[in-house]
């Protein structure tokens, strides 16, 4: 069970960016990953290693990232025993020596240490899923409530819509119900969006959401849109949530201090009173980036004034980084984590960042990046170690749909 050796190629994520796919090679078995990417970036995520100053790819090649798993991770991992994870990722780490992982690159890395975790599993006979609960000690199986994400605004989507996901939480107890939901929620909102805007507005955005054209710029539109999607299709507001990812970076003024959406500006307390509207108008049970990262007042603000009620996601406010959470945790910024294994870069972190958020009894959604690979680690992650949600874009898409296929190929294979 000894990793003989460790290479790492380039291919292309759902974006036509070139990305790292790695495989780590034992005796008998190959365990491979490839590695996501994110649009909408926190600005304390683990670093993403590019050729910044070639001219391949449009600056955006990983060949550097590659080398580094092909020389110097390749040397220092050989002979290391596969089942090892916890000391195979701290070695990657002490290899790296930096606090961002900057000079291997957060994509080599993660690449690697997801990769061991597959082979392991593959010399173990194991599914995948059950290697990462036996790594986390956990023996609690139920099936994640999925967001997805219907409607694309934000830097996802070339629209004037400045919320980045508008996201459908069907309540079943089972997958399969809720992917059935989805798909036909999806199916009678495009019905929706081709008579009201035409066809051309039924084009979907990264993740697989549609993409209409309003005529007028108002955050409620889509919401409005999707409420009627949902009773279209059979389905009632008690079985069928609403969630919001804001991504509130992308449209906060640093300068100023101000938020643009709806073609004006607001400040942190009338963004905060809108957002109160809206959650009470559209019953709204989860928003996630509502304020920018570090407009931490608000954010506390906004949390002590929901309280429970709904789920008050740190996506780029965490990075899933396990001191981050738990600085949030004792000043109650918020009260779930998205977790983006990409944001900090090896499997052991991403474990510690679940158990963390866990103990303090947050919400945890394990989540996919805009720029995804047809990899679907993700499922195996949130099925091993129970996530509450996962967070896999419109049920559309190869990149997206591998990971809800994975969640009922999961099912098949454990009954
Ligand atoms: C997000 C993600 C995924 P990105 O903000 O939650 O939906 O987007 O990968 O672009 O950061
Ligand atoms: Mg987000």
């Amino acid at each position: 069970m000894e990793i003989k050796e460790i290479k790492a190629i380039r291919v292309l994520d759902s974006r036509g960016v070139p990305t790292i796919k790695t495989f780590v090679k034992t005796e008998n078995e190959t365990g491979s990953a490839s590695i996501p990417s994110g649009t909408s970036a926190g600005l304390f995520e683990a670093y993403e290693l590019r050729d910044t100053k070639s001219k391949d790819y449009f600056n955006l090649d990983v060949s550097k990232a590659i080398k580094n798993v092909n020389t110097v991770i390749n040397k220092k991992l050989k002979g290391k025993f596969v089942l090892d994870q916890e000391d195979i990722d701290n070695t990657l780490l002490e290899l790296d020596g930096t606090d961002n992982k900057s000079r291997l690159g957060a994509n080599a890395i993660l690449s690697v240490s997801l990769a061991v975790s597959r082979a392991a599993a593959n010399e173990l006979s194991m599914p995948l899923y059950q290697y990462i609960s036996r790594l986390n000690n956990n023996n609690n199986f139920k099936d994640p409530t999925p967001l997805s994400n219907i409607i694309n605004g934000g830097l996802h989507s070339g629209s004037n819509i400045a919320f980045q996901e508008y996201l459908i939480i069907p309540k079943f107890k089972e997958i399969e119900d809720s992917v059935k939901s989805m798909s036909e929620i999806y199916h009678s909102l495009k019905n929706i969006i081709s008579k009201e805007y035409g066809p051309s507005s039924t084009n979907v955005g990264f993740e697989g959401g549609f993409v209409p054209n309003f005529k007028d710029v108002n955050e409620e539109n889509p919401l409005i849109l999707i409420e009627k999607a949902i009773k279209d299709a059979g389905y009632t507001r008690k079985e069928i949530g609403l969630g919001l990812d804001c991504a509130a970076n992308s449209f906060y003024n640093e300068k100023e201090k101000k938020y643009f959406l709806n073609n004006k500006n607001y400040s942190s307390s009338e963004l905060l009173d809108y957002y109160l509207d809206l959650i009470k108008k559209f019953k709204i049970k989860s928003i996630e980036d509502p304020f920018f990262e570090k407009d931490k007042k608000a954010w506390q603000e906004f949390s002590k004034k929901v309280s429970s009620s709904i789920n008050v996601v740190g996506d780029d406010l965490l990075v899933t980084n396990p001191a981050l959470i738990k600085d949030a945790i004792s000043k109650k910024y918020c009260n779930s984590l998205l977790l983006k294994v990409n944001q900090i870069g090896t499997l052991t972190e991403s474990l510690n960042a679940f158990n963390i958020s866990k103990k303090a009894n947050w919400k945890v959604i394990v989540s996919h990046r805009s720029g995804e690979t047809e990899d679907n680690y993700i499922s195996d992650l949130a099925y091993g170690i129970n996530a509450d949600y996962v967070k896999f874009g419109a049920p559309s898409r190869g990149e997206r749909t591998s990971k809800y296929n994975r969640l009922l190929e999961i099912k098949e294979i454990k009954s």
